[in-house]
């Protein structure tokens, strides 16, 4: 075999549902720049190797297909077949960073085994970490890795090369024949579940020392098409144009029962980078990228407040006092004291999405691990406010066993807080958690229910008194009376990128395809 010299790394195209109902977009369009391949992309480069990475999404953001259920937006697979002749790489590596996407990227993975033969076809994200037993099941791949993958993508190309042994990568899911082999299968889980294992940080691949990791390779990324697409990073949020998303800690220490962070950060795998390595990297950025916004992806980037005041206080320093900053995820409400919010106005962060998640104290004590005290909320948002942070709740709703009631004390609970928007998102059972588990066991998952096609704006599971059409309807329906109260209010302030104002304009942004009403399917 020739030696291995380059990498590709693909981003899928994204994907939309289209509610059957009444031909509606459920979903928004996104065009964020991957920064888990950007980071990837210089571990590869830095142990010797050329790296390509070719973003299906971005570069084919404007080229929709409609399908039965979906608007699938991306590059055309013959596209894609040209780009990669022409990137002529040895290994092909594709981020199955989210399981709705998982079935077109196996089309795509399919279509590239036929072109491409020879070229071996790894695959890595949350979807091939939660199952990889069923992703190695499809005969096109030839390796699944599991976690964060910055140190053994670069091994694995070693080994392709003959100069690292398989059975030493951590987490590699590979083929010997027919069989399937995995390098996890000694290891002790710290949590086994049906249909997961939850390893700790010393038995999983990812990084101990997240201060060490070489900063996102973003020059192989057209950075101009994610500053200028309609629904840009952050899906519209942000308030400026050249913003990048980054990174001050990965992991969580929680395990919350809903959420992947335990499967892919690894088991209270909560790592900090240092306050003076995160803001050499703004510095970078800002002399690179002329940076003037950044999103800090963190899982729970708010959880240690002895840390986050030594972040925001270096972060209101004057050298950047030109960047404003935000953190999609969901901010743990307990973690926000008066101290904390202070230091966030004096350092640009002008908005926050509290992780509120249920209305009701028992659903919150018995299902999320972060025990959101509800009692301090309305505190919490007028301090917020005053303090001139926009503040965002985010909200769940369809618990298995939740009742109508109790959802609609959710939506009401959400209405009664003076929160600048809401997000009420429909639970998700996504694979590799143990609520996923539990609808496995207790048979919850509605009957159209595909692993590699979630949903996440319609309930899969079932529930006792209401059906996904009527909790959609629950969703949209308070969703749109916040908003209007919201524009009664008048306008908010004069720079924010996009404020969308209707359920229609929120999903539709973006698309030039406009599904056909019900009555002409
Ligand atoms: C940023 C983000 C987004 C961005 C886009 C992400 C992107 N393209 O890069 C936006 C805002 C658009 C987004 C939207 C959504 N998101 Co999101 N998002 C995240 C978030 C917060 C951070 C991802 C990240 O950058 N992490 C940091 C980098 C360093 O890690 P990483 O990306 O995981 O990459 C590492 C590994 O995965 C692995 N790896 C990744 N790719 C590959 C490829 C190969 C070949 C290999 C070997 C390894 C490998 O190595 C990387 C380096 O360590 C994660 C939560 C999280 N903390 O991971 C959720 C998360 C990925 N999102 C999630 C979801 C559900 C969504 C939405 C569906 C939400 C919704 N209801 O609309 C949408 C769908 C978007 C779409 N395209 O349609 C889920 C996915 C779970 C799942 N199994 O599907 C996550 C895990 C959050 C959660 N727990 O719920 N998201
Ligand atoms: S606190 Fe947030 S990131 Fe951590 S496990 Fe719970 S939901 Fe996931």
């Amino acid at each position: 075999m020739s030696p291995v010299k380059k990498v590709l790394l693909i981003n899928p195209p994204g994907k939309c549902f289209i509610r059957k109902i009444d031909g509606s977009i459920v979903e928004r369009k996104h065009c964020q720049p991957p920064l888990g391949l950007a980071y990837l992309g210089s571990a590869c480069l830095n142990a010797g190797y050329d790296v390509e990475i070719l973003d299906i999404l971005a570069e084919g953001y404007e080229f929709e297909r409609l399908t039965e259920h979906y608007i699938v937006y991306g590059l055309e697979t013959p596209m894609v077949i040209e780009r990669i002749r022409q990137a002529a790489p040895d290994l092909i590596g594709v981020s199955i960073l989210f399981s709705h996407v998982a079935s077109e990227c196996y089309r795509i993975i399919h279509e590239i085994r036929q072109a491409f033969p020879d070229i071996p076809i790894v695959v890595g994200g949350h979807h091939p970490s939660a199952m990889p037993d069923r992703v190695m099941a499809n005969p096109d791949i030839d390796f699944a890795m599991i976690g964060e993958c910055d140190e053994t993508l670069p091994q694995l190309l070693e080994a392709l090369n003959g100069r690292f042994d398989y059975a030493s990568i951590r987490a590699l899911y590979y083929r010997d024949g027919d069989r399937v082999l995995n390098t996890l299968s000694g290891v002790k889980p710290a949590v086994t579940g049906v249909d997961f294992n939850y390893y700790r940080l010393r038995d999983s691949p990812n990084p101990a020392n997240v201060a060490k990791l070489a900063y996102p390779a973003w020059h192989l990324l057209k950075m101009p098409l994610y500053w200028t697409s309609d629904v840009r990073i952050g899906g519209g949020h942000v308030m400026r144009e050249r913003c990048l998303p980054m990174v001050a800690s990965r992991g969580c220490p929680h395990v919350c029962y809903f959420c992947t962070s335990p499967l892919m950060g690894g088991y209270k795998g909560y790592r900090q980078r240092t306050v003076a390595d995160v803001c050499d990297e703004i510095r970078w950025l800002k002399h690179e990228y002329d940076i003037q916004e950044i999103q800090f992806l963190d899982d729970n980037f708010y959880i240690s407040a002895p840390r986050v005041k030594d972040l925001l206080r270096a972060l209101a320093a004057d050298e950047f006092s030109d960047i404003l900053f935000s953190v999609p995820a969901g901010a743990e409400a307990n973690a926000l004291d008066d101290e904390v919010i202070d230091l966030m106005a004096r350092a640009n962060f002008y908005k926050v999405f509290l992780a509120l998640e249920a209305g009701d104290q028992g659903i919150q004590n018995l299902l999320i691990d972060k025990h959101v005290n509800l009692s301090r909320v309305p505190h919490l948002v007028q301090k917020l406010k005053a303090a001139g942070i926009e503040v965002r709740g985010y909200f769940m709703l369809g618990f298995p066993g939740e009742t109508r009631a109790q959802m609609i004390h959710t939506a009401e609970f959400a209405l009664s807080l003076d929160l600048d928007e809401i997000a009420l998102s429909v639970v998700s059972p996504l694979p590799g958690t143990p609520l996923f588990d539990q609808c496995v066991k207790e048979n919850l998952f509605v009957n159209d229910f595909d692993v590699n096609d979630i949903r996440y704006s319609v309930s899969h599971i079932k529930m006792a008194d209401i059906t996904p059409d009527e909790l959609e309807d629950i969703r949209r329906g308070y969703w749109e009376r916040h908003k209007a109260r919201k524009l009664a209010e008048g306008p908010k302030r004069g720079d924010v990128h996009k404020v969308f104002t209707t359920v229609e304009e929120f999903s539709h942004t973006g698309f030039k395809t406009v599904p056909p009403r019900p009555s002409a399917v």
